[in-house]
Formats: C-alpha cells, structure tokens, sequence
C-alpha cells in the first residue's frame, strides 16, 4: 500500500508537464480521504468548520454583501462551512466613510448581524491601508488633520463593533520594499502624511476602541522562497519588533497567501521560519486571504486544473499548519463566482479569455477538490489551542 506522500509523487508530473510550486514542487494531487468526497458528506460533521475545529482551528472565507444579499445558495454555503468571516469591502475606510463627517454601516452591520444569527466570528478588515480610500481623502487629508483622521476613523468603527470581533487588521500592507527605505516601510499616505509613527498611533488606538480584538498586521508577498519574499519577510519581521519594543499591541500576523498554482518560486522554509518567528514574539498567525490562481496552468481541463490547485492548497496548508501558532485559515471568497482575481484581467495575464478557478467551491457551489484539500489539510494538522 502506497503512503499518501508516495501517491503524490507518482502522480507529480501533470499531464502538461509542468512543474509546481510548493516546498516538494512537483505535489499536485488532492487525494480526497475515503468517505469524504461524497457531497452527501460535506455538511454539518463533514463541513470544513467541523474539521477545522477538532483541531482547535478556524475555517474562513471573505464576504461579498451583493451575494450574500441576493444569492441563496451562497449563504447557504457559507453558514454551512465557515465559523469565521471577513468583510471583503465593506470594512475598508472608503467603503465607510462616504464623506469627511459622515459614516456608512449599512453593509458592515448586515455581515456583524449575518455572523452572530450563525454563530460566527468575524475579522475587520481594516482599519488603515492605502487602497480603498475614498475619493475626498487627498483633497481634505493633510499633516494637520491626519492624525485626528485616522484616530477618529478607528475610534468610530472599532468602538462600533467592539466585542464582536475576533480579529482586526489594523494595518494592511505596510511593507514595499521598492519604496526604497531602509525600513520596507511604504510610502502610502498615511505614511507620507503622519510618519513611520503612524503605525503605533494606529494599534494603541485600536486597543482603546477595542480591548477585546486580536490586533493583526496584514501583509502580501510573504510566502514564497525567493528573493522578494525574504526581503519582505524580514522587513515584516523588523517592523513587528520595532512595534512590540515600542510597547504597540499587536497581537497576530495574517499572512494573506495569495498562492499562484504554477511559479518558479517554491515555498516552505522562509513560510516556517516567518512563522516560528511570529510565534517566538508571541503572536498568533492566520492565513487571511487565501487562493490558488490557476492562470499559469496551460491545461484547459477544468478538473485537470483543479486538481493542480487543490495539490497546492494542500502543500500549503501540510506546510502552515504544521505551527500550532496558526489558529485561523480563511480563502479570499469561497466560490469561483465571486473571486477578485476574475474582476479584472490584470490577475489573469497568461490566459485572459478564461476564468480562474482559485476557491473551495466552483462558480455553481459545487465542492472542488480544493475544498476536499483543504479539510484533509485540517483532518492531518496538529491539534491546537484555539485562537485567543
Ligand atoms: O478583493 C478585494 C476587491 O474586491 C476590492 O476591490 C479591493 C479594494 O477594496 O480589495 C480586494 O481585497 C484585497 C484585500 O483587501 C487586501 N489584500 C489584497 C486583496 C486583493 O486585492
């Protein structure tokens, strides 16, 4: 009898020969444990929030509220799956703030209200960033203002929701180290407008807003072995020590992993090691934004392909959760029908005419193999304490 591991590497080399990414590069198939890929199977017990939490983990997904609002079937999914959600927009300062004086919680408080009915937990998604800001930021944000802006904001929309959420973003993406500064920080306009203090300035807000939160540093390009990732990586590093020394509380990492399914870069060692060393400050980690974009894969064979995705979703969980640090795993959307990496052809360059197929669930709600990897990456973790 084969070992799963033997399985895999027989079956290494896809049927268009390409070679994958992951620690061992050539693991591509998702063999779904007996019993569990029957569809009967994958609700209540067999849900991936069932076997998430028998090992003390967290099963997420990010919300879109248009589907939510007017597609039955996706909320039927994600109440079934999912005990952790994430607003994908509706958090974002410019999403919440239609005008300098005014707030807009239609959409946030409909994903708080739609989580609690289902016994939920939700993350916030985020309080600073340099995306999704709106329209009147630049003409009425200035070195004046901006501190008493951004304090404001975070008061207003973590004291809102205070007790209800697990976990906050309190800032995403900080890091770029093409900006050119020694530190990695990014030259965003929160940066540019209040200094690299704005960092401190913002967690110590959130804690006052919020006591109850775990306050998170978001952050992308930090998972693979190569040589941007390391940079990244250690700028990351360097800036969650300089928070902690400065007394800033922080209490987790996200690690977004937006996973390309065919890359020359592998990942592994620098994903361990990140995570080891988050740890070791005394943070927990969570795999925030979570997808496998399926663009680089030649093949046009829809389960050809989603077998390759679902060998990488694989590896990359086999190879996060390997760290009792890790309490959460969340994917950015959870069917292929709503996915950001189809919104624009920007994120499908090699084969722009087709639509990826990066999630747990395809564009008409059926389970994927991806879903069948990823609860099997639950089923082999190490149990844990739950998330705090
Ligand atoms: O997926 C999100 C997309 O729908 C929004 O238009 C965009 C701007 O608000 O943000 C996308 O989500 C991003 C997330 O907030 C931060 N990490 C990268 C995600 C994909 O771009």
């Amino acid at each position: 009898m084969m070992t799963r591991r033997e399985w895999i590497k027989r079956g290494a080399l896809t049927s268009c020969g390409v070679a994958l990414m992951g620690s061992h590069p050539l693991q591509v198939m998702a063999e779904p444990k007996k019993g569990g890929s029957a569809d009967g199977g994958i609700q209540g017990p067999g849900s991936l929030k069932a076997h998430a939490q028998r090992r003390g983990l967290l099963a997420g997904s990010a919300v879109g509220l248009g589907p939510l609002r007017s597609e039955g079937a996706y909320k039927t999914a994600l109440a079934q799956q999912y005990d952790l959600v994430v607003g994908e927009v509706c958090m974002k300062f410019g999403p919440l703030r239609p005008t300098p004086d005014t707030f807009m919680f239609t959409d946030a408080d409909e994903l708080v209200a739609f989580a609690e009915q289902h016994g939920m937990k939700v993350r916030g998604h985020n309080f600073v960033w340099h995306e999704a800001l709106p329209g009147w930021f630049a003409s009425t944000v200035t070195k004046e203002n901006a501190r008493k802006i951004m304090t404001e904001h975070i008061l207003t929309v973590g004291g809102r929701y205070k007790g209800k959420i697990q976990s906050w973003d309190v800032v995403n993406e900080a890091i770029n180290v093409s900006d050119g500064r020694p530190d990695g920080l990014r030259k965003s306009p929160w940066f540019e407008l209040i200094g690299p203090e704005y960092l401190e300035l913002a967690y110590h807000t959130a804690r006052q807003a919020d006591p109850y939160a775990k306050l998170t540093y978001n952050e992308y390009g930090i998972e693979y072995d190569n040589e941007a990732s390391d940079k990244k990586r250690a700028a990351t590093l360097a800036l969650l020590k300089r928070l902690k020394a400065a007394g800033a509380p922080v209490d987790a990492l996200g690690i977004q992993s937006h996973i390309q399914a065919v890359s020359s870069s592998t990942f592994g060692k620098g994903l361990r090691e990140l995570i080891e060393s988050a740890h070791q400050m005394g943070l927990e980690v969570y795999v925030t934004e979570l997808d496998v974009n399926d663009d680089g894969i030649p093949e046009d064979d829809a389960a050809e392909r989603d077998r390759i995705v679902a060998g990488v979703y694989r590896d990359y969980l086999d190879t996060v959760l390997q760290h009792q640090a890790v309490k959460a795993v969340l994917t950015w959307g959870f069917t292929d029908r709503h996915t950001w990496l189809n919104g624009t052809k920007s994120h499908r360059k090699k084969r722009p005419d087709r639509q990826v197929r990066p999630l747990p669930f395809d564009a008409d709600y059926r389970p994927t193999q991806a879903f069948f990897a990823e609860r099997d990456a639950f089923d082999e973790a190490p149990s844990r304490q739950a998330a705090g």
